[in-house]
């Protein structure tokens, strides 16, 4: 039987601990199963505004949800699902899938779940940071409103789409009926029957609405701007592939390596130049969708085709939007909304109509706000709108000036168009574990240890992304969209290259990048110039044909090896 100590100590280092990680998403996750497995530290807190883990999946839950990456593409490298249901997934299954993965890897017990991080402070001093943690929760609130925990690394995983943002629409508050945004939504409510209006048409609205119609007794969706949308051809996945995936899994990575491939080389043109073949296909594939579906209104084909082009926004995979637009109880209403009154919508030109429920699809408070509702100081108490105060920006979207031990998943240029997010993460989490072995191994040697980005290496970094923006869809003229500062001048959200080359730039840490202070900089550097941390390579790397040979050419080797082997055995045995 295991020997405990008694009386029990983790209580007491209740507000310690060798690193902190804000957000228990998929970000978080990575990071904390990093640290189990890259640095073999379990001295870690996972703190949770929510009640669960899962992040954007456990925040989105309206009818439809589901992801518009290829299932395949959607878990980590080293936690790969044979047993995805559809091509893509739904909300649900992701969330289980998730689940499992915090079980199987302990997390639940490193977890604070309704424990809110609102400020974080470096200590100067001490070399470590201060996080100030709010409790939510009632009951737990009733033992302490809240406190602070000591950290020697802090890890910001909030993600970049964490707060819900409600439309800036004159008379909001006056509606009487129900108003739900679809990242808070309320099962509770009824929708049999009700007169329901969407605002948004984003990858969320275009989502929703299909679900609403089935119910609704009539659905009107508001939108501003038409998105790009091309068909998602989802289907189910057969159960015969699902066991040759769980019992053979080299067809499984195979089979991510060319999806990976396949986004990471010619998707990524869709959203790369407006000018490129890709682009224009994309083009064509939304036409065709709505000649389609529409076949005589050649009216609405221009009012639903955006004047930006594809890649600006997120592009939108659907096969039932369209259709859902034709049915009875739904229409479609293009005209600017100048009001909302107590029992419905009005827009320009003073049509009103009256509704049972406004869901609010409307994105989230992005870009600029990738640390909203923390309060960040780091040296000198300097506070993260003063480092920010132009724009965001990080060393590979992970490290900030100023911002001493200190990792950031999901950062500043880190968002995709093109690929799986988790691609990302999981890059930026290996990098982190790497700059967190060296203050988890001055910690062990009992001396002070800060590792800060150069101001001049980020902002070197920071240029190059953006003279490379510059060619982009997402900085076409025409183009506006959550991934660009509120001024619109500057892309802040987005990578400016492929998955690969994002992996390729975060397989090492570059000392010359970094400001490295303390006792223990003269024995963690060693007068070494970079620490290999690796990269998981998953594109692939020789064509189907090149492998089939290989294959066959191997299974030809062993069968001759068997055979000789064979014959002289049998000579053997005649003597
Ligand atoms: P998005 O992509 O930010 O979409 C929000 C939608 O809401 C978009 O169509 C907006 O129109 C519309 N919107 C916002 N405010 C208003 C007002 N006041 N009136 C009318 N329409 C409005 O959010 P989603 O939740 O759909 O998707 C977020 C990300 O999740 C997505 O990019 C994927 O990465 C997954 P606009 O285009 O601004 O004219």
């Amino acid at each position: 039987m295991e020997k405990r100590p008694w009386p029990q100590v983790e209580n007491k280092d209740f507000g310690d601990a060798a690193v902190v990680i804000i957000g228990a998403g998929i970000a978080g996750m990575c990071t904390a199963i990093d640290l189990i497995r890259k640095n073999n530290c379990r001295n870690f807190i996972i703190l949770e505004r929510g009640s669960g883990i899962g992040g954007t999946w456990n925040d989105n839950r309206y009818p439809g949800c589901c992801c518009d990456v290829p299932s395949i593409m959607y878990s980590f490298s080293f936690e790969q699902n044979p047993n995805w249901s559809r091509k893509y997934p739904g909300q649900e299954e992701i969330l289980n899938h998730l689940h499992a993965i915090a079980e199987k890897w302990g997390l639940y017990r490193h977890t604070r779940f309704n424990s809110a991080a609102t400020d974080a402070r470096w200590d100067d001093e001490e070399m470590k940071w201060k996080t100030t943690v709010k409790i939510c929760g009632d009951k737990d609130s009733e033992y302490s409103s809240g406190y602070t925990i000591t950290s020697d690394f802090l890890v910001s995983a909030v993600g970049q789409l964490n707060e819900p943002k409600m439309p800036s629409i004159p008379g909001l508050d006056s509606f009487k009926g129900k108003i739900m945004h679809t990242a808070r939504w309320d099962w509770s409510y009824d929708l049999e029957g009700k007169r329901i209006a969407v605002i948004g048409n984003g990858a969320t609205g275009i989502q929703v609405v299909p679900e609403l119609v089935k119910v609704a007794s009539h659905v009107t969706q508001y939108i501003r701007t038409p998105g790009w949308i091309i068909p998602r051809l989802d289907t189910s996945v057969s159960t015969l592939q699902r066991l040759a995936y769980q019992y053979s899994p080299p067809l499984l990575w195979r089979h991510r390596a060319e999806i990976f491939t396949w986004m990471d080389n010619t998707f990524k043109k869709v959203v790369w130049n407006p000018e490129n073949p890709e682009s224009k296909m994309a083009r064509q594939w939304n036409r065709a969708l709505l000649q389609a579906t529409w076949p005589k209104d050649e009216e609405l084909w221009e009012k639903l085709t955006p004047d930006y082009p594809p890649g600006c926004k997120r592009i939108l995979f659907s096969d039932d939007y369209y259709p859902a637009l034709t049915k009875p109880n739904c229409s479609l209403e293009m005209r600017p909304i100048s009001r909302i009154t107590e029992s419905g919508i009005e827009v320009e030109g003073g049509d009103v109509e009256e509704f049972d429920l406004i869901v609010c699809a409307t994105g989230f408070h992005a870009g600029a706000y990738f640390v909203r509702a923390i309060d960040v100081q780091g040296e000198g108490g300097r506070p993260i709108s003063d480092i920010w105060r132009h724009y965001p920006q990080a060393l590979y979207g992970i490290s900030l000036e100023s911002l001493p031990n200190f990792g950031m998943l999901y950062g500043p240029n880190t968002n995709l168009n093109h690929s799986s997010i988790i691609l990302m993460i999981e890059a930026q989490s290996n990098y982190i574990s790497g700059l967190v072995e060296e203050v988890l191994y001055a910690k062990k040697l009992g001396l002070p240890l800060a590792i800060t980005p150069k101001k001049d290496r980020l902002e070197e970094f920071n240029e190059m992304v953006q003279e490379k923006l510059k060619e982009t869809s997402y900085s076409h003229p025409t183009c506006n969209s959550w991934y660009k500062s509120p001024d619109g001048k500057r892309v802040v959200a987005n990578w400016c290259g492929s998955v690969v080359e994002y992996q390729t730039q975060l397989s090492k840490i570059a000392w010359s990048d970094y400001d490295v202070k303390g006792a223990a900089a003269e024995v963690v550097l060693k007068g070494k110039k970079e620490k290999k941390i690796g990269r998981v390579v998953e594109e692939t790397m020789v064509s189907n044909m090149a492998l089939a040979t290989g294959v066959l050419g191997a299974v030809a080797v062993v069968g001759g090896c068997l055979l000789h082997a064979n014959g002289y055995l049998r000579r053997f045995q005649r003597r």
